[in-house]
Formats: structure tokens, sequence, C-alpha cells
């Protein structure tokens, strides 16, 4: 008996574990998209929190839970036909390995690439083996997704009173934008009790590097934030709500006005997670540099002048935790 659970601790210990946080996120802001407090709503907890919750966004509960269903299916499947679909290099399936510098989640996922150009010259190549009906679904829930997002950019960029109301909203438009997609599955752990009260990863903490993030989950709890304090809160599910998040170039964008958040995802020891998160980048050519209709007179830019490209290869090269956006910040 000794021998087993030393097995599964260590073969769970290889994924990071963190201390338990009791505390509850009450102060999400909730952005109901048809009021007209909205945009100020989105501004203040971009600057606050970079991070808020989306309801009356237009999307039915039947279409989501049909895209869920699909993900569910594909997620049953024996693990190596699950395989036939990745490795993910960067996109494909890919099992407890997050990214190509050894970090380590309780997960699965399916990582899409949306780029219309890049899709066109080789679909198969974009997430393979995965059913017509997923890849269907996929596409009808990324083009949706576009639009509200392309929205939501809107209403940051005539809050901050920026000239061109599509000054943001484009980059996400653009026939070259550099998003992409991925559908998360965190199986439950029931082994958990061998950890002696950690709880276990199950993707572990980071910033998204893109512009603007758009999560949402089933009902199961995991996902938490940091707050400014340096604190984590645990965020109560709601599987009728998006989440958004404001990642590492939109942060740039506003020259450190908005926040990207650090968000990790903790394991469960009986119920299933299952999440998809849209990451809205620019196209690969475009300079990530602060606004300058945003810009006070006399303020200088915190970071060099780079691409997303530049950054993306960047990214690339750190380990999840890391602070990537130090490297471009202005001494
Ligand atoms: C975090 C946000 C997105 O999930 C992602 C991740 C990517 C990956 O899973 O391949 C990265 C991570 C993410 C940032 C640093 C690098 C790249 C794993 C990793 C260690 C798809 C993305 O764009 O950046």
């Amino acid at each position: 008996m000794v021998a087993v659970s030393q097995i599964i601790l260590d073969n769970l210990t290889r994924i990071r574990t963190c201390k338990p946080t009791s505390s509850i996120f009450t102060e999400i802001p909730v952005v109901d998209l048809s009021e007209p407090d909205a945009k100020a709503m989105i501004v203040d907890a971009c600057q606050e929190f970079g991070f808020f919750k989306v309801i009356n966004h237009g999307f039915s509960m039947e279409f989501l839970t049909k895209l869920e269903d699909e993900a569910v299916k594909f997620f049953k499947l024996p693990q190596s036909e699950k395989e036939k679909s990745g490795p993910p290099n960067p996109f494909g399936y890919g099992n407890k390995q997050i990214g190509p510098n050894g970090d380590v989640g309780w997960v699965e996922y399916l990582l899409f690439c949306t780029n219309p150009e890049l899709i066109s010259q080789s679909p198969k190549a974009i997430c393979p083996g995965i059913s017509e009906n997923l890849r269907c679904l996929v596409n009808d829930y990324v083009s949706a997704m576009k639009s509200m997002v392309c929205k939501v950019l809107e209403m940051i960029a005539e809050e901050l009173q920026i000239e061109a109301s599509d000054t943001l909203s484009k980059t996400i438009k653009d026939e070259k934008s550099d998003s992409c997609f991925r559908i998360n599955h965190y199986p439950p752990c029931p082994q958990l009790g061998a950890l002696s009260g950690r709880n276990l990863i199950g993707f572990g903490e980071h910033t998204d590097p893109q512009m603007i993030s758009v999560g949402r989950s089933n009902n199961t709890s995991g996902l938490q934030i940091c707050l400014r304090d340096g604190s984590w809160v645990s965020v109560p599910p709601d599987n009728s709500s998006f989440f958004f998040n404001v990642g590492d170039s939109l942060q740039v964008m506003t020259n450190g006005r908005f926040k990207s958040v650090k968000h990790r995802v903790l394991a469960h020891d009986s119920s299933s997670r299952v999440s998809m998160i849209y990451f809205g980048g620019p196209p690969l050519n475009q300079k990530i540099t602060p606004l300058s209709s945003l810009m006070e007179e006399g303020e200088e830019s915190l970071y060099k002048e780079f691409t997303w490209s530049e950054y993306k290869k960047s990214a690339y090269k750190t380990r999840l935790g890391d602070n990537r956006l130090k490297l471009f910040e202005k001494s």
C-alpha cells in the first residue's frame, strides 16, 4: 500500500502543487453587454483586475452545450486515438505537457489555430484527426467569439476616447490576426488525497501573451486569478457566462493602464472540468506599442518596441510562469 501511494505521489509531484486558498473572488465585475454602463465597467475592470465576467452576450446555451458535448466526446476516446491529433507543435492534442519548455499540468487539451490564412493553406495541419462535427462547431464558435471580442474592444476604445473606435478591434478582424483557441479537459484526480492537503496544478500560473482572452467552462471550479496584492482568489464557475482577461499585448498597448492578469487552474478530485478559451492576438508583423492617442503629454512608453512575432517567439522560449514582459520593459 505504501509503495502504491508513493508511486502515485511521484507521478503527481512532477506536476506542481500549491497551498490551498479559501478566498472566493466575490468582487468580480459582471458586465451586462446590453446595459449602457457596460463600457465604463469594462475599462474599470481592465484597470483594476485585468479580468471581468460578461453576461447577455448573445450566445445560446444550446450551442455552447453542443460544442462542449462534442469536446467531451473527443476526450473520452482511447488515449491512442487522441494521440493521433498530437503532439501539439504548437497546434493539436496535448496531454500534461504545456508548451515546449518542460511545463506540466493535470490537463489534456486541443489547441487550434484560428488564422484563416493559415487554415486555408493547410486545413488538416491545424488540428488533425478531430471529427468534422467538432471542427465545424469550433469554427462557428470562433467566428461568433471574434465578433463579440471586437465589440468589446470597440467599447473599450470608445470609453478610452481613442479617435478611431476600431483601433483595437481591427487587429482581431484582420485576416492575418494570429489568434488561437484551446479546449482544456482537467480530468478528476482521485489521488489528490495523497498530497497532504496541497492542491494539484491543472494549468500553472501565467499571463496570456495575446491582447485579450475569453474563457468559458462547465460548472466546475478551479480557475483562480491573482489580485494586485499577490493573493489568489477562486472564480466561482458559471457555465452561462464568459470570462475575459487582459493579456500582455493589451497591457503594452495601454502603456500599463490595463493589467494582464496572472491566472491558474487547480485540479479537482472528483469532477471533470472542461474549458474553452479564445486568445485574440494581432497579426505577426504588427508593432505592439502604446496607442498614441492614449498617451498624456510627455508620457513615455514603458516598453521597448517590438512586433507580435518577436514577442511570440520570445514567449515560446519561456517557462509558463515567467514574467515575459520583463524582457521588453525599458530599464
Ligand atoms: C499561454 C496562453 C495560451 O494558452 C498559449 C500558451 C502556450 C502553449 O500552451 O503552447 C504557451 C503559453 C501560452 C505562454 C508561454 C509558452 C507558450 C506555453 C508556454 C510555456 C497557447 C499561448 O499563446 O501562450
